[in-house]
């Protein structure tokens, strides 16, 4: 399964392709807006979520409800367009022709802006960040949900919680149960912990009042992994590198963990490696998941578990220092209406990414074409799992 996104963040909508989606696939619309709405509802995000309503119309690929193999097309529009139609009037005759709006010229430090500009040679800064804008991610959250859709008959699982913002962290490990999942969902920042969610909250409100942004990280599981996806025969079929390549992929991620990853340097590997057990019940097994479920670039069975790192927002209302690209002046960087965390949000996104990622070694080693001869070949291979 393949995927593309286009579309401004201002433009008329967001819009994507996702080519290799297994026929046979019921479609819930309900379901992919559930997902969409996951992402927009978190704390600390601009007064453009309130403005937003993402809904998704599916163009092609779809037919009376099931997918039909060909590819889905899909477009989310963009409510904010309204207020944007002159200045990203497409036609150069268009009735928005005349405005384009105030030239954008001071690039922000952390974001596109200024190496945007050197590569594509534009001489207004507007070209570039709306295309580098975060809003894209929604196309991939809606992808995400279409590739979720799949890993669900499978009986595969993606979860996710935030573990920092600012300097607020929630580091225990979690028991995934229903009271669990509905205490993430009912958080606004995505976080387990009630309390720790109440001073998230604050850090973000102080963040805010200080005219600054705020970076964190957040963590991805996801359950009901069979062993063996991904394989060490080839660099670029490790599984691990593949879901490290679409994690970085998520605006603001500067860093991906898998399992206790940045943990590994300083532990011996007696103290590190997860040792093996065996139980006629329960086949080879683990105690510990210090790996995050992979091994030798390959799912080994158990829990996958990523953590991301992401920065903090680039726009600013203090603004940092930077140059004018005309007239190379001291200046003050521009300063857009912007979020002051998105690291609740970028947890969906990450859970999108995932699902991608795993959907996509499903159907490597199981058949890409139709659900039914996916879920045949699949578990031909639990089968062949329980008696081995
Ligand atoms: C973003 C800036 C803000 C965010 C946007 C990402 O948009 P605006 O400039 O319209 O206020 O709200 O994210 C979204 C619109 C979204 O849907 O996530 C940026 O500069 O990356």
């Amino acid at each position: 399964m393949r995927f593309l996104t286009a579309g401004e963040s201002h433009g008329k909508c967001l819009a994507g392709i996702i080519d290799d989606y297994p026929s046979g696939v019921l479609i819930d619309i309900g379901y992919l807006n559930y997902e969409l709405k996951r992402r927009q509802k978190t704390f600390g995000r601009s007064e453009r979520m309130s403005i937003e309503d993402d809904q998704v119309e599916i163009i092609s690929g779809v037919r009376k409800g099931r997918s039909i193999g060909s590819p889905i097309s899909f477009i989310i529009r963009n409510k904010d367009w309204e207020n944007w139609k002159d200045i990203m009037e497409i036609n150069p005759e268009g009735p928005g022709s005349g405005n384009s709006g105030k030239k954008l010229l001071n690039p922000r430090p952390g974001h596109a802006d200024l190496t945007g500009f050197l590569k594509y040679r534009s001489g207004d800064l507007r070209d570039v960040i709306e295309r580098s804008s975060a809003r894209e991610t929604a196309a991939r959250v809606c992808t995400g949900a279409f590739a979720k859709t799949v890993l669900k008959l499978l009986g595969i699982n993606i979860l996710s919680y935030v573990t920092r913002i600012g300097k607020k962290i929630f580091s225990e490990d979690i028991t995934i149960t229903d009271k669990i999942l509905k205490e993430i969902e009912k958080s606004e920042v995505r976080c387990p912990d009630k309390k720790v969610s109440l001073q998230m909250k604050q850090e973000i409100k102080k963040a805010e009042k200080n005219k600054d942004s705020l970076g964190g990280s957040f963590k991805v599981v996801a359950t009901g992994v069979p062993p063996g996806l991904g394989s060490y025969s080839q660099w670029d079929r490790r599984i691990d590198g593949k879901i490290a390549g679409a994690f970085m992929s998520i605006p603001s991620v500067k860093g991906v963990e898998i399992g206790e990853g940045f943990n590994t340097a300083k532990k011996t590997g007696t103290h590190f490696h997860d040792e093996i057990y065996y139980k006629k019940s329960d086949g080879f097994y683990r105690k510990k998941n210090r790996a995050g479920g992979i091994e030798g670039g390959m799912t080994n069975g158990a829990h996958v578990v990523i953590t991301a790192y992401m920065k903090p927002i680039p726009t600013t209302g203090k603004g940092l220092h930077t140059v004018n690209i005309k007239s190379k002046e001291d200046v003050v960087s521009l300063k857009e209406r912007s979020d002051i965390c998105a690291v609740p949000s970028a947890s969906i996104v990450g859970e999108s990414m995932i699902s991608i990622e795993i959907l996509n070694s499903i159907q490597e080693k199981f058949g890409k074409d139709n659900i039914t001869e996916i879920l045949e070949n699949y578990n031909n291979y639990k089968r062949y799992l329980e008696k081995v």
